[in-house]
Formats: structure tokens, sequence, C-alpha cells
């Protein structure tokens, strides 16, 4: 059950930040600001208590907090994330989580984003991508096996995160893009792909009982309203030109 989360306010250079996403057109910077507005207010319509950071313009990405930490209930594990220029967002994210958890690291020259790392009940999914090493993995697994969570490595080829394209949609469910749709990793699970042109909206963010999807994929919203959970709907047009997604946004935790 997570009861906290932490954001960060984009800056005003956030369209300076890493993007393969240009044919979407330039970021809106008051938009991206509205609409994490309305992203904080989600999460706290779902009783979180939800810590505000404030932007930091020397690194046009750290609104992207997810990709700086992994927090589990026992531990909050800081990462290194993997592009040189996001490589120091995690030093100010560490403060704001030690004051709910006792704090470990991934130590150079191990590299991870947390938005490469998916957790399903006590099992890890961690994706091998330009972002996160064999290294990192293996510093990680280290630090979650002594809490009694499993870790699996998982490449993931084509996309920028592991969470671009595999996420938990609640029991023994996940919703997929096609390129993991017969990823041997994820046998055993119940496996919802995307339909074409809504790779997107795998990036599903489940807080508790409600899934919470991006704006403008009815092929995707249809296959989470059958899963009986709860579905909210946020436009997520600014963040998408910057190759971010819904659970880049925020870290969340129990406390
Ligand atoms: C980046 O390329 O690092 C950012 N522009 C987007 C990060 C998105 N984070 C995530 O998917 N966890």
């Amino acid at each position: 059950m997570f009861t906290h989360a932490i954001v960060r306010i984009p800056c005003e250079n956030f369209a300076q930040g890493l993007t393969t996403s240009g044919h979407l057109g330039a970021a809106d910077y008051s938009l991206m600001l509205k609409q994490h507005e309305a992203y904080c207010d989600a999460l706290r319509s779902l009783g979180l208590t939800v810590d505000v950071l404030e932007a930091q313009a020397s690194y046009p990405d750290a609104h992207f907090v997810e990709d700086t930490a992994v927090v589990i209930d026992e531990i909050a594990v800081i990462t290194n994330p993997g592009a040189p220029s996001r490589s120091g967002e995690q030093v100010s994210i560490e403060p704001a989580l030690a004051k709910y958890k006792a704090v470990a690291r991934i130590e150079a020259p191990g590299t991870m984003d947390g938005g490469d790392v998916l957790l399903v009940g006590k099992q890890f999914f961690v994706g091998q991508s330009e972002r996160t090493n064999a290294e990192g993995f293996k510093q990680f697994a280290r630090i979650v096996a002594e809490h009694g969570y499993q870790a699996v490595s998982v490449p993931v080829g084509e996309g920028l995160h592991f969470k671009s394209g595999v996420n938990h949609i609640g029991s023994n469910r996940l919703l997929v893009t096609p390129d993991f749709a017969q990823c041997e990793a994820l046998e055993g699970y119940e496996i919802f792909v995307t339909p074409e042109g809504e790779e997107y909206a795998a990036n599903a963010l489940l807080i508790n009982d409600t899934l919470i999807t991006p704006a403008g994929f009815p092929g995707v919203r249809a296959v989470l309203d059958a899963t009986g959970l709860d579905v909210i709907e946020l436009d997520m047009s600014e963040t998408r030109k910057m190759d971010g997604a819904l659970t880049c946004l925020s870290l969340r935790f129990s406390a």
C-alpha cells in the first residue's frame, strides 16, 4: 500500500532534457506545469502524501525522479543514473528519502535508472538498457536479496527503459508492448499487449487499487477497465515529448 510520493517541479528549461521524440513538437512549460500539478493532484486524490521538491535548473530531466531511486518497504536504493547529463540527480534525492528509509547506493561503474526497475510482489524485473548496466544490476540484486527480494535481468532492446514497455496492472497481470509479448522472463503472468499505435500507454501507473493511464489511448483504456480497478486518465502530452511517462514523475512508497 503506497502512502507517500516524492515528485519534483519541472524546471523552466525542462525542454532541454534528453529526448528522441522531437517529432512530437516542442514541449511547452506552462502546460507542463499544469499537467504536473494534475498528476500531483491525482496522487493526492488517492490518499498519498506528496512531497514536492524544488525545480533543479542544472538538471533539465530531474523531475523524472523515478530514475534516481528504487524504494521498497525496507530500504531506498539510490541509483546512479546512466545518462551523463543526469549523473548527479540522485544526490538531492537521497536526503528526501532518508527522512523515511534507510539508504543504499548503486556505485560506479554500476549504472541504473529506476525506470528500468519493475517490482511485482517480491520479484524485481530489471531492464538492461543503455541506462542500466550489468554491474548496476549485480549491485542492486545483492542489496534487495538481503531483504528477501529476487531480481532478474531482462534485455530492453529498442525502448528507453524497461517500464516504457512493461508494467504491472494488478494481480497477475502485466501490460506490455508487442516487443515484450514473447518475453521469457515474464512467463507465468497474464500478458496484455498494447494495440498498435498505443505503445506509449504501456506505461500505466498502479497506485493501490487504481490505475492511472495517459489520455488518448482507447484500446489500452478498455484493457484497464476490464481489470475492474478504478482508472484515472491524465493528459501527458508534454511529458511524452521528453520521452517521459506516468511512472517517471514520482517515487511511490509506504512510510
Ligand atoms: C531521459 O531521457 O532520461 C528523460 N528525458 C526521460 C526519462 C523518463 N523516465 C522514465 O521513463 N523513468
